[in-house]
């Protein structure tokens, strides 16, 4: 299925990255920056408090027409109608989750190879997640870095919206930008800048348009 709004900034949202950030203040701030996708991720929360801080995020997303993606738990995902559901590597097979979540939801799924690339195509995934693309402390993973030559390698892989994920900052974006990618999945060169705001819009202008919302 198309997913034209699956391009640009992907803002991940999880309170532990977040130290001293408001999510649903973010998420605002965000769209208004022009950011239309978002993940929320929570690993450690109790079910009924993860369920009502997506839920309440999810709504805000819905209001400012942008998608609202839940990170590992369909379940989770359904319950709150959100967009979609990202899965990892170790998460419920990519076949289950599609029968689980039905034809119309987004399945996006993190890949570490290229060989992960083109299972999840073959799949159905919507998109499709790649990296980490450089080292970073956010979150600990044990596959090596890509690199933005591994990154361009994958792109003949697979038709599918491509996400570089992985110790992304301004720095790097017009390289990324150049290997080919749809966008950039980032959490700490956002929650880390000084001016969260402004880092926002630089994210987003190196992209050609604001992504924009599914029909419908
Ligand atoms: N997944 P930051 S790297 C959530 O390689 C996540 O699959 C990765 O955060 C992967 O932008 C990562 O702060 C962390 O590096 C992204």
């Amino acid at each position: 299925m198309s997913q034209p709004s699956l391009s640009g900034v992907y803002l991940l949202l999880d309170e532990q990255w977040a130290p001293g950030h408001d999510l649903r203040s973010v998420l605002e701030l965000a769209a208004g920056c022009g950011i239309r996708l978002f993940q929320y991720r929570n690993k450690t929360g109790s079910p009924r408090d993860v369920f009502a801080k997506a839920r309440e995020l999810r709504d805000v997303a819905a209001r400012l027409s942008a998608l609202f993606i839940v990170n590992d738990r369909c379940d989770l995902a359904l319950a709150v109608e959100a967009d979609g559901v990202h899965l990892g590597q170790e998460d419920l097979p990519l076949d289950l989750a599609r029968r689980v979540m039905g034809c119309h939801k987004i399945i996006g799924i993190s890949t570490h190879r290229p060989e992960e690339v083109t299972q999840a195509t073959r799949g159905g995934a919507d998109y499709i997640g790649y990296g980490p693309l450089f080292p970073t402390t956010t979150k600990e993973t044990h596959a090596a870095s890509v690199g933005l030559a591994g990154l361009r390698e994958i792109r003949s892989l697979t038709p599918l919206p491509v996400f570089a994920i992985g110790g992304i900052t301004l720095d790097a974006l017009e390289e990324i930008v150049g290997s080919g990618v749809n966008g950039v999945a980032v959490a700490s060169a956002v929650f880390n800048a000084s001016d969260i705001e402004q880092t926002m819009r630089d994210f987003v202008s190196h992209f050609p348009a604001p992504s924009s919302p599914l029909p419908g």
